[in-house]
């Protein structure tokens, strides 16, 4: 019996919602669950009584929640994602209990501030990026939904490397995010499940069946840790799960009883290694035999619970499509076909074709980028050696449907090898986004161009075959933690304007349109990006000693570091204003004070993301302190953006650099958050950009750059981006001074690489890019000069993002993909 299971007790209630209810129970917290009076008691004890506190307020929804699920027997969705980055869970619980002003005024009672607590939390940072907060973003919005979910992922002790720079240069260090109590977690290491790997397979006689079967070599156990995922206000709360390794007792007594106590230890230690820390590459994953241990490790505990827990004890599996969809986010969770094949057919001993049918329906495939070379492919050599079964359950795969293509395109042995979820070149492998999108009810992009992209480019035989099995559904972001929770000021503008409805239904923005004309709503609207810009300062001063200079737009680029995101495209900006600015040909009173501010980090082992990283820091540190640029340019850059600075970051932006090569970024989610914060974009053809550009006009947003099928012809032409070096004077200077060794004390060989990768690479085209990217800046200018035009357009991109709801998505996702319904109250 699980908590899954929990029907028939005494109703649980929440604790008072009263200023009075909250101080008791806070009180009681912090002398029975923390140990200590409020005289003695630490911000971190103080914290942590408030968190639980919070958490009482949610636990009879929650249950409540989880019984009526059970009861309506409703379909679920199971969301299988390696990355969750959630941000801080304090104030979203409080915002999803209307508990933010009981709890201020309660703690004020007791001498506390609240502002002190919600610093002490330091925000489960368990993915890299827009990936892992998409799926944060998705469960949000089903709970706010009412809809069934699991959310399936894995407790790395270790999330996402914390950004530190030393001299400019980012240095690693672990995120200890558990370090200091980790109140909102559930651990039940009674519901753990085992979870093999290695060994060998066998077959044998089953009453005259030949069957096959499994012999692993070692196994762990999987713990869950369960975590609440509230509706916004609506009195639901789903669960995120997520598995943390732990050495199995067979493992370790065996060891022991040979007298070996430290190899015991160290065994132990070698099964936890498995969720010890995420893998921090982004778009290029890293065939890593422990990230294959991780993959399998939490799909295999994801499926074993829900059958087995989740579902009622006499289930009938044959009904599994009704009761659940396995939604894959990106390759990672894809080794979950194989998996259930293996159930099905080894341990419930089903024939091959009866197990297909019903797998083929349990699964969906989300892909996220366009990179070949973040397409996850597996050795089989590897693959084989850690799980030998499921290796041979997708050669059967395979075969099967190489079979049927065959059968449809006779004689036609390339389409075949092209096909074939095996690749023989450069080694013999498993392609991961093949299997997917064999076994996959249903595939999808994140945006509408990427879509297109992914039947016309990357799986262009796959959507000739199954044209129907492909769709699209545009991501979205939550507008309670994006616009609710970090932006109040603006959250309340909104609600004078429209009323209180836009925050679970965002398309009511539309509302606000008309006050776009309004020069006393503009005032307003102004007001609040002055106090956000007020707050950040505050916020980058305490945590950076970083002060942002008055009256300044704020120009920001956030987002993972990497080539085709084209950080550089904004550095070769900054640095020929910079170079015109000294050179006398730019007067620096003559354009708008530019803050530009940067937030990234860099894979570990991606040299020259670390590269441009250092370069940004060197060209601020001399941008910023030159006399003669009067403070036109400001670079900055603080360490460690993370979803906590997003929330304080975005709110206070102005121009927002969505600056990707067209047809590389796959959607892009920050995008979405700025546009929704008031800031207008800077853009290239690409991405969900094309929908903000269509929703928002063209009048509203800064177009530039090559469109897609342009860069195509560029490339195919042969690139050679000196040409536009030496044809762009403005360009040639700016590249000039950077090889100079101007932004490194005179040393040429430090930024080498860099430049010479843009003259004689630039597989981004950064090059062939930068005229009409300069003169969109131009625009940007000219337009911010103009106060009220300039409002006017933020206004408007408000009020037309609407769209970009994360509840838009999933309703999206049901429609096209799951057919999943609400719970509604009985
Ligand atoms: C990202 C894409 O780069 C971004 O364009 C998209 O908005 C986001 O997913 C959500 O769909 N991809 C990743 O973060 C990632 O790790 C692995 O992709 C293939």
């Amino acid at each position: 019996m699980t908590e899954n299971r929990a029907n028939g007790t005494a109703p649980v209630t929440a604790p008072q919602h009263s200023v009075e209810g909250f101080v008791k129970e806070f009180l009681r917290e912090l002398h029975f669950g923390q140990g200590v009076t409020l005289a003695r008691a630490s911000d971190n004890d103080q914290y942590l009584a408030l968190a639980r506190t919070v958490r009482e307020y949610l636990m009879a929804r929650w249950l409540e929640t989880l019984r009526r699920q059970f009861d309506a027997q409703a379909k679920s969705v199971a969301y299988l994602s390696a990355e969750y980055l959630l941000g801080r869970q304090l104030d979203n619980a409080l915002i999803a209990t209307d508990l933010t002003e009981i709890v201020e005024e309660g703690l004020a009672s007791l001498g506390i501030d609240l502002a002190t607590l919600r610093e002490q939390e330091v925000e489960p940072g368990l993915g890299n990026g827009g990936l892992g907060r998409l799926a944060a973003c998705f469960v949000d919005s089903l709970a706010t939904m009412s809809v069934p979910c699991i959310g399936y992922g894995i407790r790395y002790e270790y999330g996402i490397f914390r950004q530190t720079f030393v001299d400019g240069w980012q240095v690693e260090q672990p995120d200890t995010w558990l370090s200091l109590g980790a109140p909102w977690e559930f651990p039940h290491p009674e519901h753990s499940v085992p979870v093999h790997f290695g060994g060998h397979t066998e077959t044998y006689d089953d009453g005259g069946v030949e069957r096959t079967r499994w012999v692993p070599a070692w196994d762990v156990l999987g713990v869950p840790y369960n975590y609440m995922v509230p509706g916004y206000q609506n009195g639901r709360v789903n669960t995120l799960r997520l598995w943390s390794a732990r050495a199995t007792k067979a493992f370790d007594l065996q060891i022991f009883n040979s007298g070996e106590y430290v190899d015991a230890v160290r065994a132990q230690t070698f099964a936890e290694n498995i969720s010890k820390v995420l893998y921090p590459e982004d778009s290029t994953p890293q065939g890593k035999e422990l990230r294959l241990q991780q993959q399998y490790f939490f799909v295999a505990c994801s499926i074993r619970d829900f059958v087995e827990n989740v579902l009622p004890e006499d289930f009938d599996l044959h009904d599994l499509p009704e009761r659940i969809i396995f939604q894959l986010n990106d390759t990672h969770p894809v080794i979950a076909v194989p998996e259930l094949m293996r159930i099905l057919v080894d341990e419930k001993k089903w024939d091959w074709d009866e197990a297909w049918a019903v797998t083929q329906k349990c699964f969906a495939y989300t892909c996220h980028t366009l990179l070949p070379e973040a397409l996850e492919v597996w050795p089989v050599e590897l693959l084989g050696r850690l799980l030998p079964r499921h290796l041979e359950i997708i050669y059967r795969i395979n075969d099967d449907f190489l079979a049927e293509v065959a059968q449809r395109f006779p004689g036609d042995e390339l389409r075949l090898r092209r096909m074939s979820i095996i690749a023989e070149h450069p080694e013999r492998s498993v392609r991961m986004a093949y299997l997917a999108t064999v076994a996959g009810a249903k595939v999808n992009g994140v945006a509408e161009l990427h879509s297109q992209l992914l039947r016309d480019k990357v799986l262009p035989d796959f959507s000739e075959y199954w044209p129907d099995k492909f769709t699209n559904v545009t991501n979205g972001v939550t507008p309670r933690r994006f616009v609710r929770l970090a932006n109040p000021a603006l959250s309340e503008l909104i609600t004078d304007a429209v009323g209180p409805g836009w925050v679970t239904d965002l398309e009511r923005l539309r509302e606000m349109e008309p006050l776009a004309d309004d020069a006393e709503f503009r005032e307003r609207f102004r007001a609040v990006k002055a106090h956000n810009k007020d707050r950040l300062n505050a916020l980058l001063q305490r945590r950076d000693g970083i002060t942002l200079p008055a009256d300044a737009m704020l120009d920001v680029m956030v987002k993972r570091l990497h080539e085709y995101k084209r950080q550089t495209l904004k550095v070769l900006h900054i640095v020929s204003q910079y170079e015109r600015i000294v050179s006398g040909e730019l007067d620096p009173t003559s354009i708008p004070r530019r803050v530009f501010a940067f937030g990234a980090k860099a894979a570990p082992g991606y040299k020259m993301a670390k590269q441009i990283i250092g370069l940004i820091n060197h060209v601020g540190a001399v941008v910023n302190t030159d006399p003669r640029v009067q403070g036109a340019l400001t670079v900055v850059f603080p360490p460690n953006y993370n979803v906590t600075l997003a929330e304080t970051l975005i709110p206070a932006a102005d121009l927002s650099e969505q600056i990707s090569l067209a047809g590389k970024e796959a959607s892009g989610t920050g995008n979405m958050k700025f546009a929704l914060n008031g800031a207008l974009t800077i853009g290239t053809d690409d991405g969900a950009n094309v929908e903000i550009r269509q929703l928002v006009g063209d009048d509203h947003f800064f177009l530039f750059g090559l469109l897609e099928p342009q860069v195509e012809q560029v490339v195919a032409a042969g690139y050679e981006p000196s040409r536009y070096y030496e044809e762009n004077r403005t360009l040639r200077r700016a590249i000039d001074l950077i090889a100079s060794g101007a932004f490194a004390n005179g040393d040429r060989k430090v930024f080498e690489p860099i430049v010479s990768n843009l003259l004689h690479e630039d597989r981004f085209l950064v090059l062939a890019d930068f005229q009409s990217y300069v003169e969109a800046q131009e625009r940007v200018d000219a337009a911010y000069l103009d106060t009220e035009g300039w409002t006017r357009s933020a206004i408007l991109n408000v009020a037309r993002s609407g769209f970009f709801s994360s509840d838009r998505s999933m309703w999206d996702y049901i429609d096209r993909i799951w057919h999943a319904q609400p719970v509604v109250a009985r």
